[in-house]
């Protein structure tokens, strides 16, 4: 459904990221800084509310989606091999992301004559911000103890999931659901499985227990289960196409807030770490991704492309792989024709553990503060620091500037003493969202990279709806 004369998505996107720029320069140079600063932080709170309202889909996405695809896969055993393809996939793609950061580290000597004594190291507040980072928090702590506390978020949010739950009983009651019983003791699963879900492994277990009570129940793939969980993932799917339509409007104010407050001179001051960042990420993508589309896989290399540029332009202009992931998950199924079954389990796994632009950029970063403080390193340091980066890759969250703090990881390697560490990070803080936005795109279309690899191999692409569609 679109209300913009068929005008595609992303370029509707493209677009607000465009103005957003233009916007927020313009502000920066007209207006006194503070009131500047002020009228965007407010303008803001658009970009602030759609990034919350992406990232309560999330859950319910992932949920209804993991399981309805993993029902139709009718064959536990699948799943094991789909998550070891994934798994080595993940990694051989992050392995080359190492080396292009290393190289480009190494050609662009981002760090050579950066005068880094003036800036003295940040102390940054890890509960700083507004409206967003309650909801962030909320939805990584434990809502129990919300609920408890009274905060008032979590209860109006509690309270529409239950609502919502019993919709959906009614509506698949209605569906001619022969044991409504098994749909309430799926909601009531559900419902636990959204208090739970701040804790990643337990969200997991959860659903792999649900998952076993649904083959115990009703093995094969029409019982009232299998109809309930596709209508409920078909469902929140088309809610994320709602919030969708706001993308323009919430990206135009995130991008014009950065432009506005990190300005232009930021390019200036770290001038080839950006170009060094930026590079690598496209060389990445063109070249690692796209050799593996085409000539692996003999797909159409810009019918890809184009197929995740919705999930690119959000993961650009949120910086937070998690929260494009619902926007990930529709490009992939609806333009590149990935079943869900594929799409709903290699795509979680993806936003938490596999960042190829987070590596890239913290192999980059390694080799700047190297060359800012002058440390010289052996052949065996760039091992170290590859590995390290990957590592710290997959433990990264998905939210904005998450690495960044855990830099120091990677500059231990070659014994980085703890100040001009605190330096680098706060020297690179002020402008990291504009390496974070480009990194975060790199992590997002590497994980489509590897769902569309994955379901080729299973047999779960729908190749003529790769080959037709380019884009929603
Ligand atoms: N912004 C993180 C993400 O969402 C990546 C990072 O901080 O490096 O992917």
């Amino acid at each position: 459904m679109s209300w913009w004369f068929g005008v595609k998505l992303w370029k509707r996107v493209f677009l607000g990221l465009i103005l957003g720029v233009i916007f927020g320069l313009a502000v920066s140079q007209t207006m006194a800084p503070e009131a500047g600063e002020k009228l965007l932080t407010e303008i803001k709170i658009v970009g602030d509310i759609f990034i919350a309202a992406i990232r309560l889909v999330i859950i319910p996405l992932i949920f209804f989606t993991l399981v309805a695809g993993v029902l139709a896969l009718g064959d536990p055993k699948k799943l094991g091999t789909i998550g070891l393809k994934t798994l080595v996939l993940y990694l051989l793609t992050t392995f080359f992301a190492n080396t292009i950061g290393l190289a480009m580290g190494t050609i662009f000597r981002p760090g050579k004559g950066v005068e880094l004594g003036a800036a003295e190291p940040r102390v940054i507040s890890a509960d700083a911000g507004g409206f967003l980072d309650r909801i962030v928090g909320m939805a990584t702590k434990n809502p129990f103890e919300n609920i408890m506390a009274g905060d008032p978020m979590t209860l109006v949010i509690a309270g529409l999931l239950i609502l919502a739950a019993i919709w959906l009983t009614r509506r698949v009651e209605e569906g001619g659901v022969k044991r409504p019983v098994v749909a309430m003791i799926f909601i009531a699963l559900f419902a636990l499985g959204i208090a739970m879900a701040s804790m990643d492994i337990l969200f997991l277990i959860f659903v792999s227990l649900v998952i076993g009570i649904t083959f115990l129940f009703e093995p094969g793939d029409d019982g009232p289960a299998m109809r309930f969980f596709t209508y409920a993932s078909d469902k929140v799917l088309g809610v994320t196409h709602l919030i969708m339509e706001i993308a323009p409007f919430g990206v135009f104010a995130l991008i014009a807030w950065v432009a506005g407050t990190r300005g232009l001179e930021t390019f200036t001051a770290i001038f080839w770490l950006v170009i060094a960042v930026y590079l690598g990420c496209f060389i990445h993508m063109a070249v690692v991704y796209g050799a593996i589309v085409k000539f692996g896989l003999k797909l159409p290399f810009v019918n890809f492309f184009r197929g995740i540029l919705d999930a690119q332009m959000v993961a650009y202009s949120t910086s937070s792989s998690s929260a494009t992931l619902p926007v990930t998950i529709s490009n992939v199924t609806e333009n590149l024709g990935v079943k869900k079954s594929i799409a709903g389990s290699v795509l979680p796994l993806g936003a938490t553990i596999n960042m190829d632009g987070t590596a890239l950029y913290l192999g980059i970063v390694a080799l700047f503060t190297a060359q800012a403080f002058g440390y010289s390193l052996e052949p065996h340091h760039y091992g170290l620091i590859a590995l390290t980066a990957a590592l710290v890759s997959i433990g990264t969250a998905g939210i904005p500037s998450a690495s960044l703090f855990l830099l120091a990881t990677v500059l231990q390697v070659f014994d980085v003493t703890p100040e001009h560490t605190a330096i680098i990070v706060g020297f690179i803080f002020p402008f990291d969202r504009l390496l974070d936005m480009m990194r975060t795109v790199v992590n997002v279309t590497g994980d489509a990279t590897v769902a569309v690899t994955v379901a080729k191999w299973e047999g779960e692409l729908d190749e003529e709806v790769f080959r037709q569609r380019s884009s929603n």
